[in-house]
């Protein structure tokens, strides 16, 4: 553990009381809107909660995998538009330069992204590499000691409120697969740095995502991620590594709560003289339900800790995010089931993470990735 257990448990209940009292009131709102009132942003700065994972050194909380699944299991009880807003400051936007930037990079940008006063943001996804990200295009070709960098990135989370963009290129035309990828560090007022407009989505309202375009976007060689080419796909895969189980956290947290509105429609809702939780077929929803949330949280909760110990745990990451994410959109479905016509109108709120839930499916890797991420470590185990 990185904090004692004393000062953990206060940064949970925190954040616990948080959740309920400051966001739970404000889902309906941000759904309706698409906006995250300025206010709540500034609460959620003031708490810490975009240095949650940045080390205490450069101004963050510092939590280890372990602690930090567990305080994104408690954010996950709401919207997952709310915990967007800090997402990829504590994960995908910082996690590049916690992990292989230099100490040059760490000291210039990690406090400014725990605090909030940067929004940071991950660049891989293009138009035409997706799952297959070691496809992209986007080039960054090297003039004198600075490189110019043109392209597009797609469904970029964050990207019309960043400053700080973490942007993959190939910087070696000739290699075309990963090894001639290397990660860039761009701030958004860079001339050439360009925004799409931002997309409209099925779900998550409040979180936004939009195009990041590059056109002729000058950069000095120290804005290189460790300072070495050819490393901006390694450095993307280890970050999504920990994203993987981040992404599990919240649907864990998603589930439990979506568990927790079922179970109590279901002890109050009543048809044929008594409340629908005494039908055992309403209970066998809610025990499926309950089960394999139970089953996700033991596994990510185990694959946490055995990254805290130096495993890797690429295919157990992988394993996490594709059996959590999958859970999420059954229990989903299921809740809308339990609520019946309740659980298709907007007033109960339910429909609203129906849709929310199932970009888990997509993001950060589909299942069909996770799968062939599993299957891939799965040979290589016995290769030896
Ligand atoms: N940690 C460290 N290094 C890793 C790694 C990991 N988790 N995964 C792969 N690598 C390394 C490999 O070891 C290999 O290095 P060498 O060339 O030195 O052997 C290199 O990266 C290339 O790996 P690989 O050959 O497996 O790459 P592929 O092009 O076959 O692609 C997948 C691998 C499909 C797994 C990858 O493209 C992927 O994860 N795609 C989904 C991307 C994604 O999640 N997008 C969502 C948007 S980001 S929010």
């Amino acid at each position: 553990m990185s904090l004692d257990q004393e000062t953990f448990d206060q940064l949970l209940a925190t954040i616990r009381r948080f959740v309920e009292e400051r966001l739970v009131p404000h889902e309906a709102e941000v759904g309706e809107s698409d906006r995250i009132p300025d206010g709540l942003i500034r609460e959620m700065r003031e708490l810490g909660l975009f240095g949650l994972s940045i080390p205490e050194d450069y101004g963050g909380i510092g939590l280890d995998v372990e602690e930090e699944v567990r305080v994104t299991i408690e954010l996950g009880h709401t919207s997952p538009a709310f915990r967007s807003a800090f997402g990829t400051n504590i994960g995908i936007g910082s996690q590049g330069i916690v992990i292989d930037g230099t100490e040059e990079q760490k000291r210039r940008y990690l406090p400014k992204l725990a605090s909030g006063e940067m929004v940071g943001s991950f660049c891989l996804t293009e138009p035409d590499a997706g799952s297959d990200a070691a496809a992209l295009r986007t080039s960054a070709r090297r003039h004198g000691d600075a490189y110019v960098l043109n392209g597009t990135k797609r469904y970029i989370t964050n990207a019309p409120s960043a400053h700080l963009f973490t942007v993959m290129a190939r910087t070696d035309p000739e290699k075309t697969g990963a090894g001639g990828i290397t990660a860039f560090l761009v701030e958004a007022d860079t001339p050439g740095v360009k925004l799409g407009k931002p997309d409209v989505k099925m779900g998550q309202k409040g979180a936004h995502i939009s195009d990041v375009i590059f056109e002729d976007c000058r950069v000095p060689a120290e804005a290189i991620v460790g300072g070495r080419e050819g490393q901006g796909f390694k450095t993307a895969m280890k970050v999504l590594d920990r994203g993987r189980l981040t992404i599990s956290g919240v649907c864990i947290g998603i589930a439990e709560r979506l568990i927790r509105d079922s179970l109590r429609y279901a002890s109050e809702r009543k048809q044929f003289g008594k409340p629908i939780g005494e039908f055992q077929l309403v209970q066998a929803m809610l025990a499926d339900s309950d089960t394999e949330c139970y089953a996700a949280k033991s596994m990510v909760l185990d694959a946490a800790r055995r990254k805290d110990a130096g495993e890797t745990i690429t295919k157990q990451a992988a394993m996490c995010k594709y059996y959590s994410s999958e859970m999420v959109g059954r229990v989903a479905d299921r809740a809308v089931q339990i609520h019946g016509g309740a659980g298709y109108l907007a007033e109960y709120g339910i429909e609203r993470f129906y849709r929310d839930v199932r970009l888990f499916r997509i993001y950060e890797g589909t299942s069909q990735i996770q799968q062939l991420v599993i299957a891939r470590n799965m040979l290589k185990e016995i290769q030896g």
